[in-house]
């Protein structure tokens, strides 16, 4: 049943009952009786689904904060919902920008604060400073006393604030074109993190931790740092937020948020077992559908497994969503219903019931006398979650895979120096040596590419 968005079948890949997963089990299982326990599962699990997520970002007029906002949001600068980027904002209001898919995370784009009378007390007053969770405060050329001393008014207000250097692309790009004899990215880049860190501490900050960001391109430059050093700060519940909400541009960002959503997973099939379980005729299967329902779309939204988020990255990477609908081979959030788990799970009644035993026989002592006869469901929601959530993030993998060889083949497009005879034969040898095969994205160059020699002619 691979690849068809379906458990797979018994005796290929079965997930196993972590080591971690049986500590915590047993640690839970001292704290009362099954039903006690899932109770408290069940909140736990609750509070930190719903856990909201309010991050204000702040600095100069046209320091690129909203261009940030729309990076962090995933969303391109065109994309319904995106905040307008590239104009003058006059609005003296924070303005909440919610994530596209996740309705607890907002990102906020406060007021510029690079008048000349500006005073940090009364401008976090106006922003209302204590609904935001944490600060970024961007600065594309240099950090100013403006920055700090509202850093420290932040810091006396009781909240976190992070220095974000923006637009760090254009100023490597400046030099590539200026001093082209002496370019050296990494010296730059240190050049302006050195000088940004001089200004802060003229400006009395003592220890300031500056991010080099572009937000153009996440993965490079310092964003993993802020990213980590946020995972770092922030509570239990607001670092598992904060992952599933961050853009799904990098394998490694895919893996994180997989290891959070995988700890989770014996925790709902306890809940699914003291809860009322429908027994589904003739498999000799029992489980609560909604919570499989439930955290099945959970997946899909946090892996950009949804209409919306497929929308928005067919429309950056110039393709469309049913060419990224193709690579996909899990149902996308929308479509998940009752019908359709019971649908997979009577598909995979074998599994399902092989992997219910198996998973019973990893749970330890004390828990099995009161899971017994809630068993097959514990096993059945455990193993369609270890499941469904393995091909999620296959699914996002292959559509990562895709925009990324979309980015790489559109980048020669604007590259005036390289002639376009040339260029299609080269990423046709890249493609190849990165072991890719030509997908409709190739193909969507070679379209490209025709229609670009068509404007040259
Ligand atoms: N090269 C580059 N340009 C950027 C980056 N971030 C923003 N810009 C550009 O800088 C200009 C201003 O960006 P905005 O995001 O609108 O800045 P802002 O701080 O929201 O501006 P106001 O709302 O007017 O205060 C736009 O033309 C952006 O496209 C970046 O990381 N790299
Ligand atoms: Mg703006």
């Amino acid at each position: 049943l691979k690849g068809s968005g379906l458990p797979a079948v018994a005796g290929t890949a079965m997930p196993m009952f972590s080591k971690e997963d049986n500590e915590e089990l047993e640690a839970a299982a001292k704290t009362g009786n099954l039903s006690e326990i899932a109770v408290k599962l069940k909140k736990s699990l609750e509070s930190s689904e719903n856990t909201p997520l309010h991050i204000a970002v702040t600095g100069n007029s046209g320091s690129g904060k909203s261009s940030f906002v729309n990076a962090i949001l995933g969303l391109g600068d065109e994309d319904e919902g995106a905040a307008k980027t590239g104009v003058v904002e006059t609005t003296m209001e924070p303005k909440a920008y919610p994530h596209p898919v996740l309705p607890n995370v907002t990102m906020w784009d406060l007021p510029g604060i690079g008048t000349p009378n500006f005073h940090p007390d009364k401008y976090l007053k106006k922003v209302k400073f204590n609904s935001y969770d944490f600060f970024i405060i961007i600065a594309s050329e240099r950090f100013t006393s403006h920055h700090t001393s509202l850093a420290q008014e932040i810091h006396k207000m009781g909240k976190r604030f992070y220095y974000v250097r923006s637009k760090v692309d254009a100023d490597l790009y400046a030099a590539q074109i200026r001093r082209p004899s002496t370019y050296n990215e990494e010296q730059i880049l240190q050049i302006i993190r050195e000088n940004c860190i001089k200004n802060l501490r003229e400006a009395d900050e003592t220890s300031p931790r500056v991010f080099l960001i572009s937000s153009w391109d996440l993965l490079k430059y310092d964003f993993h740092l802020l990213q980590e050093t946020l995972e770092q700060e922030l509570d239990a519940h607001k670092r598992l937020t904060f992952i599933l909400a961050l853009p799904n541009i990098s394998a490694k960002i895919l893996e994180k948020k997989k290891a959070e959503l995988k700890k989770q997973i014996w925790k709902l099939a306890l809940v699914s077992s003291a809860a009322a379980a429908i027994p589904l005729p003739g498999l000799g299967l029992a489980c609560d559908i909604t919570i499989l329902v439930t955290s099945m779309r959970h997946y899909c939204k946090a892996f950009g497994l949804d209409r919306t988020s497929l929308t928005n990255l067919a429309n950056r990477v110039g393709t469309t969503v049913p060419e990224l609908r193709a690579v996909i081979k899990s149902p996308l959030a929308a479509e998940i219903s009752k019908e359709l788990v019971i649908k997979l799970l009577s598909k995979a009644a074998c599994g399902a019931a092989m992997a219910a035993e198996a998973a019973l026989s990893f749970i330890p002592v004390p828990v099995v006398g009161s899971l017994l006869a809630a068993g097959v469901s514990f096993g059945t929601t455990y193993y369609m979650l270890q499941s469904f959530l393995n091909e999620a993030v296959e699914d996002a993998q292959k559509v990562l895979k895709q925009t990324i060889q979309l980015a790489v083949l559109q980048k020669p497009l604007t590259c005036k120096k390289l002639p376009l005879a040339v260029s299609y034969p080269v990423l046709c040898c890249c493609i190849h040596e990165a072991g890719w095969t030509p997908t409709p994205a190739l193909r969507g160059l070679k379209a490209a590419l025709q229609r670009s020699a068509a404007l040259k002619a």
